[in-house]
């Protein structure tokens, strides 16, 4: 026999789960101990949201699902944004929360919202824990929050249920179904036949292709038949980016969509390789005329109508390229020197070469760190620079929210893909604005002695928002705010705190900062505006 509790945490180990993140109320207490019982060990953040961006670090770091805990009422307002966000940015995640017995609700009120109601537009599934379905219901958790595409399931678990001890305790276990190829037929025929007599084809590379552990294929095929990859954000280093077919990260900066857009219109075969465009902006919609020659593979049905393609095969991306290309003959497209020419512009267009600046600080910075260093990167104007700048060598080595893009993500993330990953050190690239709203995290750096290194862009301004502010010629509101000393707050929660105001400072600050146990804050000045004409 054992507990409602000690089943769910049973089954979130069997599942590979090693770490859950929250703060306690005394709704989850009994879920707490049972997870710390079974293996999970539970780390206490300062904020929900936060919690929720640790435990989607854990699954960067190990491909088992997040695990986040929170208690009733407040506990559950507050990871609202982590959870859309894990939905939008397709991340499998397990939302417990604790909740009072169906019975005691009709006659209190203290704390109590409909957790469901509010959880439901952002999860897979929200549901309540029900005494005798317990091992059904975690395991249909499991399995959908990690079915394509992955996303976050809600378990509402009632605290008297969560200590009673369950009939019939073997825990289900279900997989997500197979990966599926796309079937036989005309459809496979004529887009077989489409990349057989391409000459200028190009692949744009997504999220489902992260998920798909595709980045292997989508090199090969790309290499075989030398056709220039694109990819978004979150599919940076499915193929080394310093591959001279790699054109790098699309999407959010408007000077390399300029060039990348074009290269795409102007194809004759655009394949598209688990790609959502849900992390694209509007310039990615309906970018080629619905009867173009565009060839999709995606996890789900094409229901976000953002672009239409003629062939459509809803199915793994590694399953989906192979029998693409089964049994052609490999040759080179694009002759000439067209893909080096585009490559050359887009290096152009982000120079490097500046004495200080937010360029230099991302350049000096890349150089500083070891290439298998995994780096987290916040929402605003230097996360657009750093993606287009900086470059990727293998997948999810730049994590970032894309879909929902959200700020306050940087530092957390990080947090948690170093804990899981032995306390690796890694690098969140953040604003000030960003950190500002995630500075109680430091302290549950110092706690869970993870030695995070945080480089700060301290420009005192929203500068993605001050931008469009001005381009939109409205007066200045609400985007600047007065500097902060970053060192001073790092120090005084317990970590290194220091500035760096030329690349040589940078360097050695990173350099101190990878061989020390805490976490360190490196605050690089910058003027207010130093981001104008760069992406
Ligand atoms: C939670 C959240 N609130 C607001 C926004 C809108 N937003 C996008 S970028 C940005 C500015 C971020 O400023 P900062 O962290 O200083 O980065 P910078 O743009 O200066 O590089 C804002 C407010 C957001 N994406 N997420």
């Amino acid at each position: 026999m054992a507990t409602a509790a000690q089943i769910i945490a049973a089954r979130l180990h069997d599942a590979g789960c090693r770490h859950a993140f929250g703060i306690p109320g005394g709704e989850v207490l009994t879920l707490i101990d049972a997870l710390t019982q079974a293996g999970i060990a539970f780390h206490l953040c300062k904020h929900e949201n936060a919690g929720g961006f640790m435990a989607e670090g854990t699954w960067h770091a190990t491909g088992a699902p997040a695990v986040l805990v929170a208690t009733v009422g407040p506990g559950v307002a507050n990871l609202v944004n982590a959870v859309a966000n894990a939905r939008q940015d397709r991340v499998p995640m397990i939302v417990l929360s604790g909740r009072v017995d169906a019975a005691e609700v009709e006659t209190y009120t203290h704390q109590i919202f409909d957790h469901g109601a509010v959880l439901a537009p952002i999860t897979k599934a929200s549901l309540t824990i029900a005494d005798g379905a317990v091992a059904t219901q975690i395991d249909k958790a499991v399995m959908l929050a990690l079915a394509d595409q992955p996303g976050p399931v809600h378990l509402d678990l009632p605290i008297r249920v969560a200590a009673t001890q369950q009939n019939g305790d073997d825990i289900v276990r279900q997989m997500p179904p197979r990966p599926v190829a796309p079937a036989p037929g005309p459809d496979l025929d004529a887009a077989r036949a489409l990349l057989a007599g391409a000459r200028r084809p190009v692949m744009l590379a997504g999220v489902d292709a992260l998920n798909h552990g595709a980045g292997r294929e989508i090199t090969d095929l790309a290499t075989k038949f030398s056709i220039p990859l694109i990819t978004t954000y979150k599919a940076k280093g499915l193929m080394r980016e310093d591959d001279p077919l790699c054109l790098g990260a699309a999407g959010l900066s408007p000077k390399a969509d300029a060039i990348l857009l074009p290269v795409v219109q102007s194809a004759d075969l655009v394949i598209l390789a688990g790609y959502d465009p849900i992390e694209m902006r509007i310039g990615w919609k309906n970018p080629w005329p619905a009867d173009a020659d565009v060839i999709e593979f995606t996890a789900t049905a094409n229901t976000h109508y953002m672009h239409q393609a003629k062939y459509r095969f809803r199915c793994n991306t590694v399953a989906g390229l192979k029998v693409l290309r089964d049994g052609i003959r490999p040759r080179q497209c694009w002759p000439g020197n067209e893909v080096a020419a585009i490559k050359d512009r887009l290096a152009q267009t982000f120079p490097v070469d500046e004495g200080w600046g937010p360029a230099a600080i991302i350049d000096a910075a890349r150089a500083a760190l070891p290439d298998d260093i995994v780096a987290t990167a916040d929402t605003g104007a230097h996360r657009i620079l750093l993606s287009q700048i900086c470059k990727c060598f293998s997948p999810r080595t730049l994590l970032q929210s894309t879909g929902l893009c959200t700020m306050g993500i940087a530092l957390p993330l990080a947090i948690g893909h170093s804990i899981a990953s032995n306390r690796k050190p890694v690098v969140a690239f953040t604003g000030d604005a960003g950190l500002e709203m995630v500075l109680g995290e430091l302290a549950t750096a110092r706690d869970l002695k993870v030695p995070v290194i945080v480089i700060v862009f301290v420009d005192a301004a929203l500068a993605l928002i001050e931008m469009k502010q001005r381009a939109m010629q409205l007066g200045n509101a609400g985007v600047n705010f007065d500097r902060t000393d970053f060192p001073a707050i790092a120090r005084a929660l317990g970590g290194a705190g220091v500035c760096a105001g030329s690349r040589g400072e940078l360097a050695a600050e990173i350099a101190a900062a990878l061989e020390r146990d805490s976490f360190t804050v490196i605050a690089c000045p910058l003027d207010r505006r130093a981001y104008d004409g760069r992406f």
